[in-house]
This record gives structure tokens, sequence and C-alpha cells, in this order.
């Protein structure tokens, strides 16, 4: 039987290169769409990945996606490329808007045109959010939820989750939505709170740093792995029906809890004399809580998840302070 093949945007994020892992593990043939003419994260995709083939596109670049199709000719695409940190996407309404949004609408209609160029039917992954939920409508969160997004970033993502059911619709395609909560790894990006606070305390373990800046201290979030997150857009498009999926783990914490968890790895319990909050890090629309019930998942593909909360956060944290060990032995040796 020949090997499927996959097409991954975003392949040099945290969920691309999990997912590049999965796919590979399942004997796929790879493509992951990398952006930029000197992209340094392409390196390191290569030298993590090396059987990943590498193409180049933007998703504001109808014109590259239908190339980069033309060469992968995929069985299956995944979504995963977007301008995806919450904050962020206030100062850069229009590009977040763009890439996050429109940029669906470019993977759509690239995925509609090769499917008829090929004459074989391509399965579409749209990696939707929670942060589509935004303000708090029901608890805990389902498919059927109203969404109320809080966030330039959230708006682009409801029109890429609705753009993605309306292709369905209208062309009968094989396009799924997967409504994913927070998920975390040692991968995450450090901008983001779980990660910036795994690398504070290790750096704080260490020496190397004395303080912490926060913003919003009580939102609540359900985190989960990224690992198994992957695992789940994978089993979507392995349904004979698209359809879409909440995926949570059902929990939820403060911010404050993770950082009992996070600081608790190092032996400290009274985390306060390190941390501040900062005006700067607070956002001009919160989403306050979320909580997803991902019953159908669990129905319908199997799915749950197998890392909780607190061993998610110690495993962070232990990776950073891995990480973290040669800067401290460094700066000992200096001096
Ligand atoms: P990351 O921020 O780690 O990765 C985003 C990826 O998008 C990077 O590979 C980035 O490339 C790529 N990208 C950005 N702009 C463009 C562009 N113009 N053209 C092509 N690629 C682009 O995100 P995650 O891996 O955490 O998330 C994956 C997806 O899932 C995103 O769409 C995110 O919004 C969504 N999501 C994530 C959740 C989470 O908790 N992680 C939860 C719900 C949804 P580069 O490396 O060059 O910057
Ligand atoms: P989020 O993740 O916005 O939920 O989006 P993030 O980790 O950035 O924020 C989570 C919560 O923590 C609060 N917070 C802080 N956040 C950051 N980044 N930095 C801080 O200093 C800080 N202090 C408090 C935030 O206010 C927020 O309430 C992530 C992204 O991966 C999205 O792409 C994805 O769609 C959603 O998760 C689901």
């Amino acid at each position: 039987m020949t090997a499927k093949r996959a097409l991954v945007t975003g392949i040099t994020g945290q969920d691309g290169l999990y997912l590049a892992e999965l796919l590979l593990a399942k004997g796929y043939e790879v493509f992951g769409l990398v952006r930029g003419q000197n992209n340094p994260k392409r390196e390191l995709l290569e030298s993590l990945l090396p059987q990943v083939q590498v193409l180049t596109g933007d998703l504001l670049d109808l014109s590259s996606l239908m190339r980069a199709f033309a060469v992968a000719r995929p069985d299956e695409v995944y979504n995963l490329g977007a301008v995806s940190f919450v904050a962020y996407s206030w100062e850069n309404a229009r590009l977040t808007t763009d890439v996050t949004g429109g940029g669906v609408l470019n993977m759509l209609e690239s995925t509609r045109l090769s499917q008829d160029l090929q004459g074989k039917e391509i399965r579409f992954y749209q990696a939707s959010s929670s942060e589509m939920f935004g303000k708090v409508q029901e608890v805990p969160q389902r498919e059927s939820t109203l969404l109320w997004p809080r966030s330039p970033y959230g708006v682009a993502k409801v029109y890429g989750h609705y753009m993605t059911i309306n292709y369905r619709e209208s062309y009968s395609m094989h396009a799924s939505s997967g409504i994913l909560f927070n998920h975390e790894s040692p991968r995450r990006g450090p901008e983001f709170v779980t990660r910036k606070v795994s690398q504070a305390v290790a750096r704080i373990h260490y020496g190397l740093q004395d303080s912490l800046a926060l913003g919003n201290l009580d939102a609540r979030r359900d985190w989960g792995f990224a690992g198994d997150y992957v695992d789940a857009m994978y089993r979507m498009l392995q349904q004979d029906t698209a359809d879409d999926y909440v995926i949570a783990t059902g929990e939820t914490h403060s911010i404050r809890e993770l950082l009992d968890v996070a600081f608790d790895e190092i032996g400290v319990t009274d985390w306060e004399r390190y941390v501040g909050v900062d005006p700067r890090f607070m956002r001009p629309a919160e989403v306050d809580l979320l909580i997803g019930d991902a019953t159908k998942a669990r129905d319908d593909l199997g799915w749950r998840p197998t890392v909780d909360f607190d061993q998610l956060i110690r495993m962070m944290v232990r990776n950073d302070l891995e990480r973290q060990a040669p800067v401290a032995a460094r700066l000992k040796d200096a001096g």
C-alpha cells in the first residue's frame, strides 16, 4: 500500500512538531509548509525531523499554497499555521485577521481546487480554538456553546471555524474543525503563560533571575498536553464523516494554581515573594474561565487525555531545569 501524504502548515510550531512526529510514526509522507526566506526554525525542524519534506509558502500567499499542494499531492491537510499569541493580536489586529482568519480561506480554497485537479478526496483539519468561546456563556463549553470571542485572535478563529463548516456544507468537503482548549508542552513558546512560568521557575532555582512579572492571576484555563491533542486531530481525519469536536481535559485551573505547582517542583511554597503583577501583561478584554466538555470526542473518536495538569506543569519545569542547567554552570565557571 502506498504511504498516505499529509501537508501540515504551522509545522515549526509546538503542535506542528508533535503532529509531524505522530504522522511519520504512522508511515505518512509528511510535507511541512515553512514561511520566510530565512526562517531560523527551519533548521530546527530539519535537524529534529529530517524526514519531513519542507515546502516554502505563506498562508497569505494563495499562489504559494497552490504550489505546495501541487508538490505534496496530500491526502490530508492540517492547517495549524496562525498568528497564535492572543495578546499580540490586539497590537497586530490586521495581520492576525489576515493570517489566522483569511489564511483559512486560502487553505480551504487550495484544498478544494487541488481536490478537483487531483481527482481524489483531500481531508482538511482546521485548528479552531477555545478562545472562540470568549465571554462565558455556558459551563462547561461544548460544540454547541454560543461563540463570543474577546480578542482579534478569537474573532479571526471564529471566521476560520465557520468558513470550514461552510466549505463542508457547500462543497461536501471532508473538513473538520477541532475546538482545542489550551495545550502545552516543553515545546511551548516562551510567550505563553505556562512556559513563561516554567522557564522563570527554573531560572529562579539557579539564581539566574529573581522575579517574575505576570498579568491576570485569576484567569482560569483548561490545560492539557499537546502530544495528546495532536492525536485528536489525526483521529478526526480518520472518521468517515467530517465534524467539529471540542478537545479538552474537563478540568480548570487558575494562574495561581499553575504557580503553586510550578514553584512546588523546586520546593518553593511562598511564590508570592518572586511574583509581581505588571499591568503591561493585562489584556484589553479577558477570557475569564475556560473548561471544556470533550464527551463527543470521547464517544466518537475514542480520545481521552493521558497527562493531567500537575504532571504537565512538572514536566515543563523539569525540562526547563535541564535546559537552564548549562547556563547556570557557565555562569558559575565564569565567576
Ligand atoms: P505556534 O504559535 O507554536 O505555531 C504557529 C505556527 O504558525 C508556526 O509554525 C508559525 O511559523 C506559523 N505561521 C505563522 N504565520 C504564518 C504565515 N503567515 N504563514 C504560514 N505559517 C505561519 O502555535 P501552536 O502550535 O501552539 O498552535 C497550532 C495551531 O493551533 C494555531 O493555529 C493555534 O492558533 C491553534 N490553537 C492552539 C492552541 C494551543 O493551546 N496551543 C489551542 C487552540 C488552537 P513560524 O515558526 O515561522 O512563526
Ligand atoms: P491563551 O494563552 O491566551 O489562553 O491562548 P496564554 O498562555 O497566553 O494566556 C493564558 C492566560 O494567562 C493569563 N496571563 C498571562 N498570559 C501570558 N501570555 N503572559 C503573562 O504574563 C500572563 N499573566 C497572566 C492570560 O491573561 C490568559 O488569561 C492560548 C494560545 O495558544 C492560543 O493560540 C489558543 O487558541 C488558546 O490558548 C486556546
